[in-house]
């Protein structure tokens, strides 16, 4: 199927859906199970398909600091917004970066959502979009 699959089914840890805290551990520091990674300026895979109720893990696997911020105006209308960090809006997202880096992915850390509205969503990384960092989950029912 998917990656995440593929990825459930590989790794010895415990399921993906409840990977983001217990298993990985916290002195280790080393995202070991996960669905999109993040590199120096892509996410991977750029694309990925879920179902409604799936929990997406985004790992920070390289070494500069990325974020997740969804689009507002490219989720559906009726999803929650969603950002690493937290924030609330798009505009909240980018004000937090740009007062010192907030709501940032370190590396070897992860950041998780959970979709519970089908649909595209598309989002990016705060400093690297110029660079063209930029992803999409595809959630089916
Ligand atoms: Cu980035």
């Amino acid at each position: 199927m998917n990656r995440r699959t593929f990825l459930a089914g590989a790794a010895t840890v415990t399921a993906v859906g409840v990977a983001g805290c217990s298993a990985l551990g916290g002195g280790n520091n080393e995202a070991t199970d996960y669905d999109v990674g993040m590199g120096s300026a892509f996410f991977r895979p750029a694309e990925i398909e879920v179902s409604v109720g799936e929990t997406v893990v985004w790992a920070n696997t390289g070494n500069r600091r990325h974020t997740v911020t969804a689009y507002e105006n490219q989720i559906p209308d009726d999803a929650d917004y969603f950002s690493s960090g937290g924030f609330d809006s798009e505009a909240d997202a980018v004000d937090g970066w740009q007062d010192g880096f907030g709501g940032y992915i370190e590396s070897g850390t992860t950041y998780e959502h959970t979709f519970e509205i089908p649909g595209d969503y598309h989002y990016y990384c705060i400093p690297h979009e110029p660079e063209g960092m930029v992803g999409k989950v595809v959630v089916t029912e």
